[in-house]
């Protein structure tokens, strides 16, 4: 019975996707007496966690006593945008807890479970082998590693090109890539480009959908190229947007836009400071040179290739090219292959 209930808290966390930003999605149910007497899910950032939902659900703690919690992740212990879970959870009456993760956030990690031990209430683990990880996974990995789990994103032509020709733009992929792209970036708190790619593709880098929390969009300019370009649609929308230059400029910039300057930053500084400023996922669009860069940084977690139906032949741009003085390979493992239109999305891992 364990599994079927996790799974129903699994299921509830999902309701908060794309709604709770930098938090992780998690769902809270009561049991007792076999019967699921309350339940509640995070459903915004800011907002009540999801053992709060589910008590606040019942018209008297008297419902709870005695019943069983089943939580997809360890109740917390801190007073962040909302009191301390674990508290609430105590102050029901629960005689026992099942938590599906501990969370990796070092201000709670393992405290919630201290906690409720030190009450006297049973804690049990139960993940549904890794289910319950999956619901989070830039969340867990953020936390487990300092760093932003970064996801490579290309578009190729049959034949491995970006593009036919340096400097222009080449329509690799059909609509629903478009539309595919435009729903991905969604997931990631950070979209990461090279001038190139703004300065020939013009993107806007914004995701499908209205949201209250847009990914940055993140421009790395070493020589300024974007600056003093306000038409360029990346200084559009109110969305943030972040560029990491070497060079310095009198350009007016909205209060949207930042700018990084210094001298040195490299590919690893660059994600460093991402970390810092608790962005948890990266979603790099290239082009070819930037991705490389990734590559030889030995960077990245994951590659979305998308593989339009085009062969563009002899003198065309091949993806992850440029200058880098030590040529890398790097194995991969397939994850998923799936079809859009006359395209191809494959997903590969990173093989550490
Ligand atoms: C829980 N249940 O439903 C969630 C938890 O700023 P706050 O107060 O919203 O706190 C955010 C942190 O709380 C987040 O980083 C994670 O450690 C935990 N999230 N904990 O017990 C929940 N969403
Ligand atoms: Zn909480």
């Amino acid at each position: 019975m364990d599994n079927l209930y996790m799974q129903q808290a699994v299921d509830l966390a999902k309701k908060g996707r794309r709604n709770t930003y930098r938090n992780p999605l998690v769902g809270a149910i009561f049991v007792k007496d076999k019967q699921v007497i309350a339940s509640g899910y995070h459903a915004r950032y800011g907002d009540k966690h999801a053992e709060r939902m589910a008590i606040d659900s019942c018209s008297t703690l008297e419902e709870l006593k005695n019943s069983t919690l089943y939580v997809t992740l360890e109740p917390c212990t801190h007073f962040g945008k909302q009191p301390p879970c674990v508290d609430a959870v105590i102050a029901s009456g629960v005689s026992r807890v099942v938590i599906g993760q501990s969370d990796p956030n070092p201000v709670v990690s393992m405290k919630g479970t201290q906690k409720l031990r030190e009450h006297g209430i049973q804690v049990d683990f139960n993940d549904l082998g890794q289910t319950v990880q999956a619901l989070n996974p830039y969340y867990n990995y953020y936390f487990e590693h300092n760093l932003p789990y970064i996801v490579l994103k290309q578009a190729i032509s049959l034949d491995g090109k970006i593009t036919a020709q340096s400097g222009t733009r080449t329509q690799i992929t059909g609509a629903s890539v478009n539309q595919q792209v435009h729903d991905e970036r969604n997931e990631f708190q950070a979209i990461l480009v090279g001038s190139e790619t703004v300065l020939v593709d013009n993107p806007t880098l914004l995701a499908s959908g209205a949201t209250n929390f847009p990914s940055i969009r993140v421009v790395l300019d070493r020589q300024g190229r974007c600056l003093n370009r306000p038409e360029l649609n990346i200084f559009n929308s109110q969305a943030p947007t972040w560029i990491f230059t070497t060079k310095k400029t009198n350009q007016l910039l909205s209060s949207n836009v930042q700018l990084f300057e210094n001298e040195t930053w490299t590919i690893e500084s660059v994600v460093s400071y991402l970390a810092k400023q608790g962005v948890q996922s990266v979603y790099v669009e290239g082009g070819a040179q930037i991705h490389n860069q990734f590559l030889a940084a030995n960077l990245f977690n994951e590659l979305i290739t998308y593989v339009g139906s085009e062969v563009i032949g002899s003198g065309g741009i091949p993806s992850f090219s440029g200058n880098q003085a030590n040529p890398t390979s790097q194995a991969m493992k397939l994850k998923s292959v799936q079809q859009f239109g006359n395209d191809v999305r494959i997903v590969s891992e990173r093989v550490e």
